[in-house]
């Protein structure tokens, strides 16, 4: 039996582009906590467990999915079966309340190990590709139209991105239909226009705020109102013509499902992370199937290792509606994999390699390294 010897993990912190402002926080670098597996006949495997602007996005952070697998995931896996990934799902389950982005962090190296030593790449274990590149939508958040123009124009000339996702919510309703109108008159049926609201609005700014997107083309409107008001979703998505996509109140298989019977969003912003990991993200997809809803492959701004974990499953899915936002290393201003991922003709490649396809540059993730000697600010936010 190959067995779990050693769970390793640690902090990078990579400047991003330029500053990337949400309705909760401005991020001017990305904290991805990067997980290492070590198994009994040598072999290795890797995953990455990220959130998004420190604890402002959801209950964890970098640091409590370090903790959390430091402290109670890997004790626990030590010595167990290296190729049961779902035996290590159970005891995660059983062990570990909540915290998705910990568990999802370790699944996907125990996944990337797996498909190493069988010599096939992780969309394998879940069945086979059906797609070798899916389209991938790019978020203009500069906080400026003018500047979100100029960058769409440039993504589009360069046949980068032809789908936005445009961040709203932190100015006044009127300000951000105003932004969104400025940004579709410029771009015009060269580009699909969405937003995310990231939770921002109450329902009564909500009902104002449909209205007004949908006035000025704008295709998708994603989480404008808390996660916990279903009932809100629920109103918006039957009284506006707008589809509604639901993204933090989903928070895997059970979450899905109420959302699915609640009829509280049109579509499924799918995450690996959020979900907890690769199998509870393809359950997620599952139940969004079962319900007839619209599907889209979501992100945390992960490096091009989750993004490349998350390509890995979504390649298997057949009809993802809305395309994907997996564009999460483009963000980032440095490269950690030794080979980064492509992005070519509106769409990104699925790696084709064994596991989940990619590996490390060891020199960058020492370089960016949290403690280390170019330990870069925690989390920098406005
Ligand atoms: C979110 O809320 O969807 C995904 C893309 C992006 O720019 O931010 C995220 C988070
Ligand atoms: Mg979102």
């Amino acid at each position: 039996m190959t067995t779990i010897d050693k769970i390793e993990t640690v902090i990078v912190d990579v400047p991003t582009i330029r500053g990337h402002v949400l309705s909760m926080a401005t991020m001017k670098t990305q904290s991805a906590v990067l997980v290492r597996v070590r198994f009994s006949d040598g072999s290795e495997g890797i995953g990455e467990g990220t959130t998004i602007g420190g604890l402002s996005y959801c209950p964890e952070s970098p640091e409590s999915i370090q903790s959390v697998i430091d402290t109670y995931i890997a004790p626990a896996l030590i010595g167990s079966d290296g190729d049961s990934v779902n035996g290590a799902i159970h005891l995660m389950d059983k062990l570990v309340q909540g915290n998705r982005i910990a568990k999802a962090a370790v699944e996907i190296a125990l996944w990337d190990g797996l498909g190493k030593r069988l010599n096939v790449p992780v969309s394998q274990l879940f069945g086979g590709a059906v797609h070798s590149r899916l389209p991938v939508a790019w978020t203009l958040a500069s906080g400026n139209s003018e500047t979100d123009i100029t960058e769409a124009q440039q993504v589009i000339e360069s046949k980068r991105h032809n789908i936005f996702k445009l961040k709203i919510g932190k100015r006044p309703v009127r300000e951000d239909v105003a932004h969104v109108a400025k940004i579709k008159q410029a771009l015009g049926d060269a580009a699909s226009i969405r937003v995310d609201v990231n939770q921002a609005w109450s329902l009564a700014e909500a009902r104002w705020g449909l209205k007004g997107l949908q006035e000025v083309g704008c295709e998708l409107v994603e989480q404008p109102v808390p996660a916990r008001y279903r009932g809100a979703m629920a109103e918006l998505t039957s009284g506006y013509e707008i589809a509604v996509m639901a993204d933090e109140t989903l928070n895997g298989p059970e979450d899905a499902l109420a959302v699915a019977a609640g009829k509280s969003a049109d579509v499924f912003a799918v995450k690996v992370a959020q979900s907890g990991g690769l199998r509870r993200a393809s359950e997620v997809i599952a139940i969004g199937q079962a319900a007839g809803l619209g599907l889209y492959a979501g992100t945390m701004l992960e490096t091009g290792l989750g993004t490349a974990a998350a390509l890995q499953l979504f390649s298997t899915v057949e009809k993802l509606d809305w395309g994907t936002e997996l564009f999460g290393p483009l963000l980032l201003n440095d490269e950690i994999l030794s080979d980064s991922l492509r992005y070519r003709d509106f769409c990104v490649e699925i790696p084709s390699g064994p596991g989940i396809g990619v590996a490390l540059d060891q020199d960058k993730v020492d370089f960016y390294r949290r403690g280390g000697k170019k330990s870069l600010k925690a989390v920098s936010m406005k």
